[in-house]
């Protein structure tokens, strides 16, 4: 070999091992996905398959698409995050091969790889993910399958909201091929029911590998909480508060949110969903952050409302209490065995009873105008993660804890109430008798905040050019 290949070699060589080097290694094992698969199988009945499809790749911008997310079903059974895949589940085992599993894969293409990203293809979805029959996405047309010889086909709903194309392995061709293989003209509904009765009875319950990472996302979300409430003040923008979220969780290598943050302040606070994040003020308001990291997959879920000048007005004050009550009253119930719905149930009695107590109202039936939404949701891969919501809680679910109470302006009460926007909100582990909040490193008590409002911040130090 001439040097100058030789050379070339020696840095491709060193670049492989050195990019291979840099990647977090705290991901799902594969070991988990498998474990997982088999628990799948275990729930399907006897002599069925299971269907499940990557997520539609979404459109951004013409030619530009958003960053893609995985669908956290086919992610928590293989661990696979590119889009255009299969996963077929039996039963039983099939052929003379015996399988019981079979995924479908992006195939690897050096063009593509250099235009929008390594692939993981057949090769690593065998060494990587474990699995052993595993194929290119368009070999899924010509793949033997008799879907009529099932008792059942087990499949979530397929999403009719995706680009046409004729390319045969992109996620348009694979769905048609299914829909045809399996003679599916419109969904049965069975189908769609027992798909998501069974993965709703996985997710729910966290494994302790989950519990890992869960641990890791609501632990760095809450320092990024800590953090703007040390940082702000009357004339940071929304958007700046909400930087500061995504910079400290990235700084702990999380890949971003795991759902679109909500930074409002005064009105803002009042509007549920905000996204807008725009005000470039924050002023002397409360400012609401309903703020997530997404680690690994796993979603935080955490909101804290605090005064960006520091201090609580008494009129701001009277109202977090109020909230703040109705979560440490839910978190006494919060233990294996409390039906799920007596959490909203709980927080809904406490805010009236404070709301009657303030004047603020008089029928206890119109806390629902000024406390509209559920106190408590699944948590996981999905922010409003699966599970059965007309359940009991269980050992190893994560819940959120969040009431709250928002009055928008021209409220039928006096008018020092309006414009405050209150939610606090918690990511609860449930124990056999008790507990875990998984993000108490983020302080809830008016006193604590106000306290740790007083501290610097790393980023009241950063200098940027005026322009
Ligand atoms: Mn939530």
């Amino acid at each position: 070999m001439k040097p100058f290949l030789l050379l070339f070699a020696s840095l491709f060589l060193s670049f492989q091992i050195h990019s291979q080097e840099n990647l977090p290694t705290d991901y799902l094992s594969k070991e988990f996905h498998k474990g997982r698969r088999e628990a799948f199988r275990n729930l399907m009945p006897a002599n069925s398959v299971a269907v499940v499809f990557s997520y539609p790749e979404r459109v951004f911008s013409k030619d530009i698409n958003y960053n893609y997310h995985q669908n956290p079903d086919m992610y928590y059974l293989t661990g696979y995050k590119e889009p255009d895949a299969i996963l077929l589940l039996f039963k039983e085992p099939q052929g003379t091969e015996k399988y019981t599993e079979v995924l479908f894969v992006r195939e690897r293409n050096a063009n593509r790889e250099m235009w929008t990203g390594r692939r993981l293809g057949i090769e690593g979805a065998k060494s990587k993910l474990g699995f052993t029959t595993v194929y290119n996405g368009q070999d899924f047309n010509a793949f033997a399958i008799d879907f009529k010889k099932f008792d059942k086909v087990i499949y979530d709903e397929i999403s009719t909201n995706v680009t046409a194309s004729n390319n045969p392995d992109n996620l348009y061709a694979l769905l048609k091929s299914f829909k045809s293989k399996a003679e599916i003209t419109t969904e049965k509904e069975e189908s769609v029911e027992l798909f998501r009765k069974i993965t709703n009875t996985l997710r729910e319950i966290k494994t302790p590998e989950e519990l890992v990472l869960m641990r890791k996302t609501v632990k760095l979300s809450c320092i990024a909480h800590n953090e703007v409430m040390k940082a702000v003040g009357p004339d940071m923008s929304e958007n700046e508060a909400d930087g500061i979220h995504a910079y400290v969780h990235r700084h702990y290598g999380a890949e971003g949110e795991g759902y679109p943050p909500i930074v409002g302040a005064g009105a803002n606070g009042c509007i549920l969903h905000y996204g807008d994040n725009n005000a470039t003020k924050i002023d002397n308001q409360l400012l609401l952050m309903d703020v997530g990291s997404e680690y690994h997959g796993y979603s935080a879920d955490v909101t804290r409302t605090i005064p960006a000048n520091g201090k609580f007005t008494e009129e701001q004050k009277a109202i977090y209490q109020i909230v703040y009550d109705a979560q440490e009253e839910v978190f006494k119930i919060c233990k294996e065995g409390t039906p799920i719905q007596d959490l909203n149930a709980k927080a809904k009695e406490v805010i009236a009873k404070g709301l009657i107590k303030l004047g603020i109202i008089t029928n206890p039936e119109d806390a629902r105008k000024y406390y509209p939404h559920g106190c408590s949701h699944f948590l996981g891969l999905d922010v409003h993660d699966k599970g059965n919501y007309m359940g009991s809680l269980k050992e190893n679910m994560i819940l959120t804890v969040e009431p709250g109470i928002y009055i928008p302006a021209n409220s039928n009460c006096d008018k020092k109430w309006w414009n405050i926007g209150v939610r606090i909100e918690d990511d609860i582990l449930m124990l056999k008798d008790s507990y875990e909040n998984l993000s108490a490193e983020s302080p809830r008590k008016w006193q604590e905040i106000e306290a740790l409002a007083k501290q610097k911040s790393t980023f009241n130090e950063m200098k940027f050019p005026k322009i």
